[in-house]
């Protein structure tokens, strides 16, 4: 309640106390109300700024400049159209966010090694002075120079507009420049699963996909690694829209995950507990199956798939029984047929339970087939996500009402665009995946280099793309809004090794940081930002947010906490110093910034200026149903034909055939035209005595990455724990609760057992994002970071991000 309205409330009452009993002034004294309080209490909008494709709206009280409650959105009549955005229990809880214990108070400078932890506090003016040092040699350096400062992938400032990330690499822009990555962490293999299929060089498929609600019309759901009820979870997300629509749907549903999700929760029929990485043999067979079943009209598909039969194949690849059918029928140089029996001993789904599978989607007439992005997080991540997009091409039974393309839930339509500060033209134009940074520390570049046919470096201004190469190590990594080096990357213990060797390249990390992470203790110099409650932003629906979209101006609540600063303001105080100050701000305050961003949103959608916005809290806007995706290709292949070089989704893939042809590959490893399963290191199929579990890890609902770990009742909440089959436990001896050490060849972790079958025997499920607590280099990790397990060695195509291919040992600890 305002001041205001409570100072109205008390008199109301004092008034009510006069009608019903006082008297005369001289009794007042005994019955006067007491004295309203003299605290200044006051509410106001902020949101949630991490990075789960959502940005839920908070409303914050604070009473006396002390933020004492946090409430979900409660606004509006919570209708489909204008439902309420609630927050998960993580929003809900970001008072511990700004009143942490771990949050960084001042600039530090690092006096122990890099790891250790070891910091002196500094002035902000040393800080800037230090760092203008540092960068400077750098730039100069004609060994050295833009190409050899790199910024890991930063998630955690996802939709600020005037802080974050983006304001770090628009000062970095203006000083020179940096080292580009592509991909992501994220999506890198079914981006390019995706490029090569529908050619959409993204997950994200720009109207190609399904949205939620078609799951309404569906009459079979088969979801292949897909949870949106733990990893898009706002309540006015895609986990709302994913149970609405589940419970309006007579559809059965069919969930294919090693681990039994929230997403199921019994709402599902069938659970397939596949093992990790197998999801391409369990295509194949499914599609022998479906050839059995005479389910497969190869006469249709000649107009829209290339490489389903021989005669769809590129001239290029005629006459090599190079076709999927030939492949799937063994007529192809493997000579395996890709029956049931095949694939139960590869993926550890029964040939029953594959014939079922295969029966049904026979039989359904609208089949929703979707795919989550872990199962491409993996060695062979690109072919896993390829073999689903095929799967529903063969089907058939694409563009048609209840079905899906396979991926996305057409969420991207943000009603409410509103651009944040620009972050201006990299002037670098060479770019590696963002998943080999540390090859880029490891290896003398100069010796060695990363090249376009070792690791797809690539140069946009480059004549010829396959000669170019990075030939210089990094100098400098600038670390803002990420928790990568010491938790998010792989292999931890190799990333400390290369930052912390008195030789190693790198010879100054940046950290810009709220709290002291792992990362942040592998800084040279830690800088102290803001928390959003300490100053104003705007927000709208993020990337994954569902069919809903809105926008708020989100209000400072408190003043800045010890000495942080904002992005804005950090990165002015450097701009200055390298003299491009004026260049920087253009003149603006930052929230002279918001009032010029705001306009954006204002004048498309006729919202009221900035300073009565401001006040109103939060706008909504329903997108609506949309078509099913690839309806307009399946109506029409010629005039609405896709964007790959045949204009049709591609099976055989010729462009990814002529990129790859004289690529580098590990020894004994192929690229293949069509998406085979093809056994990979630490995969199911690998004879490893040695290692024996696979690991099945996942995005829990108790953190966003790395972001809320610290938060203590979170942690409560959500237990960080080593799920484990009791057949399993039963053979090892281990007890529920017990603490038990998983080793993998990078490293070691000791974690509790919990005993359970939401997870299938020889497969152990745990959640990525714990902070790892070991500060030395190989030391056992009691943190229960998954990261200390993990491998830097990247996929086969797309050169991404494979944490979820990790094959591990177990014992009591
Ligand atoms: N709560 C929460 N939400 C988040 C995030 C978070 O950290 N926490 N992160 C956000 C971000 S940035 C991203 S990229 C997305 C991540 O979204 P996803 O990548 O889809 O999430 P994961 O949990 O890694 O994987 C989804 C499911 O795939 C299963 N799986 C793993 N391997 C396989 C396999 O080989 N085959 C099959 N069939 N299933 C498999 C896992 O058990 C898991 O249940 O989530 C976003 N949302
Ligand atoms: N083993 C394993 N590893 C994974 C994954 C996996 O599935 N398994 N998933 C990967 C994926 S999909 C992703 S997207 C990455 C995510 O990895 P990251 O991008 O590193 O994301 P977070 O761990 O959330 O770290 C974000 C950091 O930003 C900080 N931050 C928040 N607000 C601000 C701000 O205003 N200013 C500054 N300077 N900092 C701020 C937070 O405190 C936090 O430390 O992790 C990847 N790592
Ligand atoms: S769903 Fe995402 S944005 Fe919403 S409160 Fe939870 S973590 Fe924050
Ligand atoms: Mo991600």
């Amino acid at each position: 309640m305002e001041r205001r309205s409570f100072l109205k409330a008390s008199a109301a009452l004092g008034c009510a106390a006069t009608v019903t009993g006082c008297k005369t002034s001289s009794d007042d004294a005994n019955v006067n109300p007491p004295e309203p309080p003299v605290s200044a209490v006051t509410t106001g909008w902020q949101a949630c700024f991490v990075n789960c494709g959502s940005n839920c709206p908070v409303k914050f009280t604070v009473v006396d400049g002390v933020v004492t409650q946090l409430e979900t959105d409660n606004v509006d009549i919570d209708s489909y159209e204008n439902r309420q955005i609630r927050a998960c229990p993580r929003g809900r809880s970001l008072r511990q966010r700004i009143y942490a214990d771990n949050r960084i108070k001042y600039p530090m400078k690092r006096v122990g090694p890099r790891g250790s932890g070891e910091y002196i506090q500094i002035s902000w003016q040393q800080a800037i002075a230090e760092i203008y040092e540092n960068l400077s040699e750098i730039y100069s350096d004609p060994e050295a120079g833009p190409e050899s400062i790199l910024f890991p992938v930063s998630s955690g400032t996802s939709g600020m507009k005037t802080s974050g990330t983006h304001i770090w690499k628009r000062l970095f822009h203006l000083l020179g420049g940096y080292l580009n990555i592509h991909g992501s962490y994220s999506t890198h293999q079914i981006d390019t699963a995706t490029l090569y299929t529908y050619g959409v060089g993204s997950v994200i498929l720009n109207g190609l996909e399904s949205s939620t609600q078609e799951i309404r019309n569906s009459d079979l759901v088969v979801c292949f690694g897909y949870n949106p009820q733990e990893t898009f979870m706002s309540g006015g997300g895609v986990a709302y829209e994913w149970s609405e629509a589940l419970s309006q749907t007579q559809a059965e549903v069919i969930m294919i995950d090693p681990r039994y999700t929230e997403s199921a929760g019994g709402k599902e029929n069938t659970w397939l507990p596949i093992l990790p990485g197998t999801d391409a043999a369990l295509v194949e067979a499914l599609i022998y199956e479906l050839i059995q079943l005479n389910a497969v009209d190869d006469t249709f598909l000649k107009d829209y798939v290339v490489g389903w039969t021989e005669d769809t194949l590129p001239d290029s690849a005629k006459g090599q029984q190079l076709s999927y059918k030939d492949y799937i029928l063994g007529n192809s140089s493997d000579n395996t047929v890709k029956d049931a029996q095949y694939a139960e001993t590869i993926t550890g789904i029964s040939q029953q339970q594959i014939k079922d599978l295969a029966s049904k989607l026979a039989n359904a007439s609208a089949p929703f087939i979707q795919m989550g992005w872990g199962l491409q997080r993996q060695a062979n991540g690109e072919n896993s996500a390829r073999a689903i997009y095929t799967l529903i091409a063969v089907l058939g039974k694409f563009g048609l009402p209840g079905t899906s393309s396979g991926v996305g839930a057409k969420n991207h339509t943000h009603a409410f665009v509103t651009p944040g500060i620009p972050s201006l033209k990299n002037p670098v134009t060479k770019s590696i995946p963002a998943f080999t940074w540390t090859d880029a520390i490891a290896n003398d570049l100069s010796k060695e280099p990363m090249t376009a046919l070792t690791h797809d470096v690539i140069d946009s201004s480059a004549a010829d793309p396959e000669q170019v190469k990075l030939d210089k190590n990094l100098r400098a990594i600038i670390v803002a809004g990420s928790n990568m080096p010491g938790s998010q990357h792989a292999d931890i213990n190799r990333t400390q090794q290369l930052l912390a060797d008195p030789n190693s390249s790198v010879k100054f990390v940046l950290v810009s940081e709220i709290y002291m992470t792992p990362s942040a203790k592998m800084a040279d110099i830690i800088l102290p930002e803001v928390t959003q409650f300490e100053t104003n932003d705007i927000v709208c629906d993020g990337w994954h947010s569902g069919d809903l979209a809105n926008i708020l101006i989100t209000q400072k609540a408190i003043e800045p906490m010890y000495e942080a600063k904002t992005t804005y303001d950090i990165c002015t105080m450097i701009a200055e110093r390298f003299g491009k100050g004026e260049q920087f701000t253009e003149g603006r305050t930052k929230e002279e910034w918001l009032k010029h961003l705001w306009a954006t949103p204002m004048n498309a959608l006729g919202l009221p200026d900035y300073d009565t916005a401001k006040t109103q809290g939060i706008f909504k806007h329903y997108n609506g149903s949309t078509p099913p995706g690839l309806q307009a290709f399946r109506q029409d292949p010629i005039a609405n034909k896709l964007n790959t070089p045949s204009g049709k989704i591609e099976i055989y893939s010729e462009s990814l055939v002529n990129k790859t042809k004289n690529w580098i590959l590990p020894e004994g490893e192929e690229i293949s035209a069509i998406p085979k399963f093809a056994n990979h290191w630490e995969g199911a199929t690998e004879d490893n005595t040695d290692y024996p579990f696979q690991v099945a890890s996942y995005h829990t609902k108790g953190r966003v990455h790395s972001s809320f770990h610290s938060h203590s009742m979170l942690r409560h909440a959500v237990q960080d724990c080593i799920w484990l089959n009791p057949i399993d436990a039963r053979e090892l001896q281990l007890s529920n609760k017990q603490l038990a050490k998983i080793a993998s060849p990078r490293g070691e972790i000791v974690l509790p057992v919990r005993i359970t079958s939401r997870v299938r025997p020889k497969v152990i499920a745990l959640s990525q994002g714990a902070w790892r607590t070991a500060t030395q280099v190989n030391e056992v990790d009691y943190g229960g970071s998954i990261n200390v397990l993990t491998s830097t060695r990247p996929s086969l195509i797309a050169k991404g991000c494979t944490s979820a291919t990790l094959r591990v040992k177990l014992t009591a600890a």
